[in-house]
């Protein structure tokens, strides 16, 4: 499974989400982050890809593991690198103002008023509960490219 990072930033009752300008989601809104680089650790990962993304800079210690999310596509071949398994962070500081990029337009969103329906279909069943401070392990297994979810597990756990 290839590692990838995912950062949802709070300020008060906000999450900064983006709308994905390109690549793998494109026209989504998600939290920020991408592909863990061969030998790089996962917190640098999230910590670079937040900056590409959004020119804001975060320091190790202020990330927040709130979930690990495996995802499976039963229909897209293996080869296209689908599969992937997501770490999750939430973000309460952080130095700069969140920028739009060739990849992300920034949008900040009230957290009990995410608009689901532009994000993707698994959100519903775990961003809230991650969000509200539970932590979770979970699985997810799409059918139709990623249109439909086939099977899911969320296991709530104490730590990380
Ligand atoms: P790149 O591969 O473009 O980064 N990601 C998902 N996020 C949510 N909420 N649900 C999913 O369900 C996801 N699959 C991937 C991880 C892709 C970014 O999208 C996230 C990365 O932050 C399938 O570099």
């Amino acid at each position: 499974m290839r590692p990838v990072t995912l950062i949802y930033c709070l300020h008060e009752d906000l999450v900064l989400l983006g709308v994905k300008k390109r690549g793998f989601g494109v026209g989504k809104l998600n939290g920020y982050g991408g592909k863990v680089h061969s030998g790089e650790d996962i917190l640098d990962a999230a910590i670079r890809e937040l900056f590409e993304e959004a020119k804001i800079h975060a320091l190790k210690e202020d990330l927040e593991k709130i979930a690990e999310i495996d995802f499976f596509f039963s229909d897209v071949p293996i080869d296209k690198d689908w599969n992937q398994t997501v770490h999750v962070y939430s973000l309460r500081n952080w130095n700069g103002e969140p920028k739009e990029t060739e990849e992300m337009k920034p949008e900040w969103h009230k957290r009990n008023v995410m608009p689901m329906e532009r994000m993707w279909i698994d959100d519903p069943y775990w961003l809230p509960k991650v969000l509200e401070g539970e932590k979770i392990q979970a699985s997810f297994t799409f059918g139709k490219q990623g249109e439909s979810i086939m099977d899911y597990n969320i296991k709530i756990i104490n730590s990380f």
